[in-house]
């Protein structure tokens, strides 16, 4: 049983904006791998620092297509898990709520969120390379990485690798979302990866009450105003339940 404390219930409940940042840790319950977990299988003798860069693609375009190949079906078979549906019923009752995610899992959708920023791309969508293409079907043919049906670039998971610019739409939204909140919460992220990591600290300097819930104390931690170290999947529905009643 978590004791929620009081003023943190009364800011909720009377709260109009709130920002929520997740990472990999929310996705963690559905069986999805985070970050700093050991890989799995074949791929635990990579970082995935090692694999999420243009340079790693460029030098072996076959390995990381393999690699999101694999990622991506295991999204595909995930469901949501409790602390995804907590969130997309915290949506339900907030007037202004925004969703700001790391994660490429989709899983937030899927749970029925509905104003979510993808600020790291979608594991599910595949474009070209080359000409930018979005492609709905590809070969799998699994001695090579299948080419764009247009200009025979080759095709690369829709996501943000490390040192590439993240979609400028999403992440003005998301700036917007950040400087307008009230409450700014934390989730399921070590809160290290760039410019992601920054929009917390920017929401409490701008005034937003800041509540982590992470599985470990992270760097913000001794800068939040609430923190609750656990599990996203049973903190979340508890915390809905405390504020607006069991739905
Ligand atoms: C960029 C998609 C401009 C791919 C990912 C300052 C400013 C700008 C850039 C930088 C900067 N400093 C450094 C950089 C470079 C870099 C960066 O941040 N490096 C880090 C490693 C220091 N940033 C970039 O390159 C970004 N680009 O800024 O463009 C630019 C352009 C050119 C040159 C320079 C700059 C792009 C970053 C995006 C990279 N792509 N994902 C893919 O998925 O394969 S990031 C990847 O890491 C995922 O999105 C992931 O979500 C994200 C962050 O990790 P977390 O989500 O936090 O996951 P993690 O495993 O770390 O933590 C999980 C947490 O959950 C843990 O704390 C754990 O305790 C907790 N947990 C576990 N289980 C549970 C739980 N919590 C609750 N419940 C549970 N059950």
């Amino acid at each position: 049983m978590i004791n929620f404390p009081a003023d943190l219930l009364q800011l909720l409940k009377k709260a109009e904006r709130i920002a929520v940042l997740t990472g990999a840790g929310v996705s963690q319950e559905s069986g999805l791998r985070t970050f700093r977990d050991e890989q799995e299988g074949f791929w635990t003798q990579y970082k995935p620092e090692d694999l999420a860069t243009p340079e790693a693609f460029e030098r072996n375009p076959k390995l990381v297509w393999d690699w999101y190949a694999f990622r991506r079906e295991t999204a595909r078979a995930a469901n949501p898990n409790p602390g995804h549906f907590a969130l997309a019923q915290i949506e339900n009752h907030v007037p202004e709520f925004t969703l700001i995610t790391q994660n490429v899992d989709g899983l937030h959708r899927a749970a029925g969120s509905v104003n979510v920023l993808e600020l790291h791309g979608n594991i599910t969508r595949v474009l070209c390379s080359k000409c930018g293409e979005y492609a709905q079907t590809w070969g799998d043919d699994s001695t090579s990485v299948p080419v764009c049906a247009l200009c025979g670039g080759l095709l690369r998971p829709d996501v943000v690798w490390f040192g590439e610019s993240l979609p400028q739409a999403e992440l003005q939204k998301a700036v917007n979302a950040t400087r307008a909140c009230q409450i700014f919460f934390s989730i399921g992220t070590s809160g290290v990866v760039q410019p992601a990591a920054s929009l917390a600290r920017a929401a409490h300097a701008n005034g937003a009450t800041l509540i982590e819930v992470n599985a470990d104390p992270t760097p913000l931690t001794p800068s939040v105003d609430f923190a609750f170290h656990g599990k996203s999947g049973e903190i979340l529905p508890a915390l809905v339940n405390a504020v607006w009643g069991a739905d």
